[in-house]
């Protein structure tokens, strides 16, 4: 308020707007004036009283410098406003980084899913078929045990665990009569069971899928024993090891995380 009490003392122009609507720029015109009313005073043959010269010249310089000290404090107030707009402005990018960043994220999931659904279309376009939200393959060919495993990887899949009553049912069916590999093997440690894909071997609750006296790891004399499960249809479906490099049908498995389904 001390400023524009200094303000209102300098009436130098009748065009100056009110003292509280006026702007940096009309401002510096107002010290413009000013000044120029001080240097008019001053020539030699504009006054023809010297001592009221000197009087209004003076007090022309004091508006002067009131002019400037206001001018100062205007821009020191600009400065600081402007310091704080950036600040803000820094706020604002970063948090545009930010989400710039949860863009790319969210565009790379939408490719990454993309991917997969076209994996799923050719998929089932080239005969997979789906059950539980897995995809499942079974083969026309034979091979052995290692090639058979070494083709589901090459789609994306393992040749399959078997999690469930429900699983070992529509394996079963789907099978139609021929002997399938699956993913269970004890290659390594001889009756250290594993599932090929990962899942937990649970010896208890797999006890009632084995085939009558299975698994017996049955040396058949030439010098191999059984370390890979099939299901065959003489034992109903159930397992049995065989010797790993009899060719048989396969099931791949492309399990739910990996399918995307
Ligand atoms: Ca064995
Ligand atoms: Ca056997």
């Amino acid at each position: 308020m001390a400023r524009d009490n200094i303000y209102e003392n300098m009436q130098v122009t009748e065009a100056a707007p009110q003292p509280k609507d006026l702007r940096g720029q009309s401002k510096l015109q107002v010290v413009e004036e000013a000044v120029q009313k001080l240097q008019v005073s001053l020539q030699p043959d504009n006054a023809s009283d010297a001592s009221a010269k000197g009087s209004d010249s003076l007090q022309l310089l004091d508006e002067a410098q009131a002019g400037v000290r206001m001018l100062k404090d205007q821009l020191g107030n600009v400065s600081a406003a402007y310091g704080e707009i950036q600040i803000r402005l820094d706020h604002v990018s970063a948090a545009y980084g930010e989400i710039q960043i949860r863009l790319d994220n969210v565009s790379a999931a939408r490719g990454a899913a993309q991917g997969r659904y076209r994996d799923v279309l050719t998929k089932l376009s080239r005969g997979w078929r789906f059950y539980g939200g897995n995809l499942y393959y079974f083969s026309q060919e034979r091979k052995s045990w290692d090639a058979s495993e070494r083709f589901c990887v090459s789609q994306d899949s393992h040749l399959t665990s078997v999690s469930s009553q429900a699983e070992q049912e529509f394996l079963s069916k789907e099978t139609k009569g021929e002997d399938h590999w699956i993913g269970l093997t004890d290659l390594g440690t001889e009756g250290s069971w594993r599932w090929v894909d990962g899942t937990e071997y649970r010896a208890d609750t797999s006890r009632g899928f084995w085939a009558r006296n299975q698994p017996d790891n049955w040396d058949q004399g030439i010098g191999g024993r059984e370390d890979c499960v099939h299901i065959h249809p003489l034992n109903r479906n159930l397992w049995n090891d065989v010797n790993c490099t009899v060719p048989s049908r396969w099931i791949c498995k492309q399990a739910h995380g990996q399918a995307g389904l």
